[in-house]
């Protein structure tokens, strides 16, 4: 139980596919006490019934695209907790029509913008409205994805969100990092969740990662919430403005060993 004794806000839980319910998951077993935020009122109902196996009752609403919701959010949680220590980012969003096709064909300013806003800046934001709420020893986490450091097909203006997203977690870490508050992120392999749905050939792209990757499958989002529990613990005190990838191998192998093995 390494989270006992500590509170964490999560951003970003849409249904039970979402990483952000693995982390919860994860998190919960490991004793913390949680606090979520939804986009929007629609995902009400389907957060309330999650939080709920998490013993959870506060629930905000918060669309950070919105300096003023941030503000209202913590404003409201600040009524029941009057400290807490830390959140989880696990937001991500660009225009469908940036995420189809040949990326400068696809790419759009204000679909860029968009990006970048809810992508990376949010994690920004959402540090600055907690900063005055943090207990020492606090940690915050954001989701990252391979399409910040490499190229590949249809990620496009989400992957350029990502390297900033991550260029993010060092700033923030710096900034923070005196204060003891540490500033991590989880680059996952692909999971299929709704942000993954709808994604063109997501299926196949799932079966190439598992076939690259040391461990020859994809991941789950109760593995990526493991590790999200241990980045949130007192038992990584010494880690701060690191990328940790929870990919299977995947980012390791340059081959599949399949294709070379004599068999
Ligand atoms: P998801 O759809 O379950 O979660 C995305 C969340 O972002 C949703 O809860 C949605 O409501 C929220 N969101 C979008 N715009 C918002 C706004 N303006 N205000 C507040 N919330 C907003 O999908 P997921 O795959 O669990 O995504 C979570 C994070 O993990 C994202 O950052 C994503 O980029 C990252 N990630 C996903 C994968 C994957 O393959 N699924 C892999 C690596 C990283
Ligand atoms: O970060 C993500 C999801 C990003 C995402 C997905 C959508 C789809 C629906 C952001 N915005 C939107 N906007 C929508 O309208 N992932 C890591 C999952 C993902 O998304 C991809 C991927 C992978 C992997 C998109 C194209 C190619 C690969």
């Amino acid at each position: 139980m390494f989270l006992k004794g500590k509170r964490f806000l999560i951003a970003g839980l849409a249904n039970k596919h979402s990483i952000a319910n693995g982390i919860a998951s994860a998190m919960h077993s490991q004793g913390a006490e949680l606090a979520f935020s939804y986009q929007s009122e629609r995902l009400h109902k389907n957060v309330s019934k999650l939080a709920e196996e998490y013993n959870s009752d506060l629930l905000v609403e918060c669309d950070v695209s919105s300096d003023k919701s941030i503000e209202q959010m913590y404003h409201a949680i600040a009524k029941t907790w009057d400290k807490f220590d830390g959140l989880i980012h696990s937001i991500g969003f660009a225009p469908g029509n940036e995420l189809d096709g040949n990326y400068l064909d696809a790419a759009t300013r204000e679909g860029f913008q968009i990006a970048h806003d809810i992508s990376s800046y949010s994690f920004t934001a959402l540090a600055k409205g907690a900063k005055p709420y943090l207990n020492e020893n606090s940690a915050l986490l954001t989701l990252s994805y391979l399409g910040a450091q490499q190229s590949l097909p249809n990620y496009n203006v989400m992957g350029l969100a990502k390297a900033s997203l991550e260029a993010n977690v060092r700033f923030l870490a710096a900034a923070m990092g005196r204060d003891q508050i540490r500033v991590n992120g989880i680059s996952a392999g692909p999971i299929k969740t709704l942000a993954a749905s709808g994604v063109k050939n997501f299926r196949k792209m799932l079966s190439s990662y598992a076939d690259r990757a040391p461990l020859g499958r994809t991941v789950t989002t109760e593995e990526v919430g493991n590790v999200a529990a241990f980045l949130c613990s007192n038992l990584a005190s010494g880690i701060t403005g690191e990328i940790c990838y929870v990919d299977g191998g995947f980012n390791t192998a340059a081959l599949s060993v399949n294709e070379y093995e004599d068999r």
